[in-house]
């Protein structure tokens, strides 16, 4: 008995050795895949160092590609406060030598009361001619309407409708300078903002000629905004130290009923003119029920 169980685990081990003989023969051995296997490792290793060396090299030419932009950026408003800085000290020469111009040139003689309007574009200029003759005389309309300076003939008085696309060159015409010398009153039509005008009102203050300012479209304005903005383009007109602006009134030229300065700028356009007054009074003044 004991014999039979010896020479049974003694089988039991030798097949046991025979099993794990066989479990690690590929292991011992090189199998015929071995010697490809390691190179293949290699390679790719060295292909990943390709790649991160190439990406490495990218983010560099990136890095220097985007300092070069900055350089350039940083140059270039260099360049630009330069040439702003070398446009305004044009400018304000040019304005200078126009100013002479315009101290030499002669006023031109014109009949009776001349009042001209003046104004960027659509700040609605014709509308107040029309408004003010009572009569829809001369052409409104969104953007470029009036193309070349019109008067229109009242009794004693005439309105000067003017094109609201008045550009630099406009103002360095001696004709033109002439025209605002001989005018009597001079009406700059704005909408929101003073500075669009600016270079008029300056033209005129160094000319020591008098002028007033038409905020129109006022209807426009939320009734509960309109105190606010009068007093923004008031504090405009201080801050501007605008020297000859006499009067500032805000109305509406379409709808002149609805705002008082309305009669108060046609008492004041017409108070050296007492015909005028007459004129303008049987045209208007039947027309407010304030
Ligand atoms: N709501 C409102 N609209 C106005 C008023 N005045 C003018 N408009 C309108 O604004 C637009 C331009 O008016 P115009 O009188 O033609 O303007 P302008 O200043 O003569 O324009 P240009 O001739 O191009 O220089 C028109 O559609 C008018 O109806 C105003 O007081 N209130
Ligand atoms: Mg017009």
């Amino acid at each position: 008995m004991i014999i039979k169980v010896f020479s049974e685990a003694k089988e039991r081990n030798v097949l046991y050795l025979l099993f794990l003989l066989l479990v690690h023969i590929p292991t011992c051995f090189p199998s015929p895949g071995g010697p490809i296997r390691m190179p293949q490792e290699a390679e790719r290793r060295r292909r990943q160092r390709e790649e991160s060396e190439e990406r490495r090299r990218q983010r560099e030419e990136i890095n220097e590609k985007r300092q070069e932009i900055e350089q350039m950026n940083i140059s270039i408003r260099k360049m630009e406060r330069k040439a702003r800085k070398d446009a305004l000290k044009q400018e304000k020469r040019r304005e200078k030598t126009l100013a002479r111009l315009a101290r030499k040139t002669e006023m031109a003689r014109m009949k009776g009361h001349n009042i001209g309007i003046f104004g960027l574009t659509s700040t609605g200029k014709s509308t107040m001619v029309n408004s003010l003759l009572g009569n829809k005389f001369a052409d409104i309309g969104v953007g470029e309407t009036t193309r070349k300076r019109t008067p229109y003939y009242g009794q004693q008085y005439t309105l000067w409708d003017t094109p609201g696309r008045n550009d630099e060159s406009t103002y360095s015409n001696q004709e033109y300078i002439s025209f605002i010398k001989g005018l009597t009153r001079r009406l700059i039509v704005i909408q929101y903002t003073i500075k669009e005008n600016s270079k008029l009102m300056r033209l005129l203050d160094d000319l020591g000629l008098g002028y007033d300012i038409v905020v129109n479209k006022f209807d426009h304005v939320d009734e509960t905004e309109q105190p606010q903005l009068q007093r923004q383009i008031r504090h405009v007109i201080r801050s501007l130290g605008l020297k000859q602006m006499k009067k500032v009134f805000f109305l509406s030229a379409q709808y002149p009923k609805m705002f008082r300065d309305w009669l108060t700028m046609v008492d004041y356009l017409t108070e050296e003119c007492l015909d005028c007054k007459l004129d303008f009074t049987k045209q208007f003044y039947q027309m407010f029920s304030y």
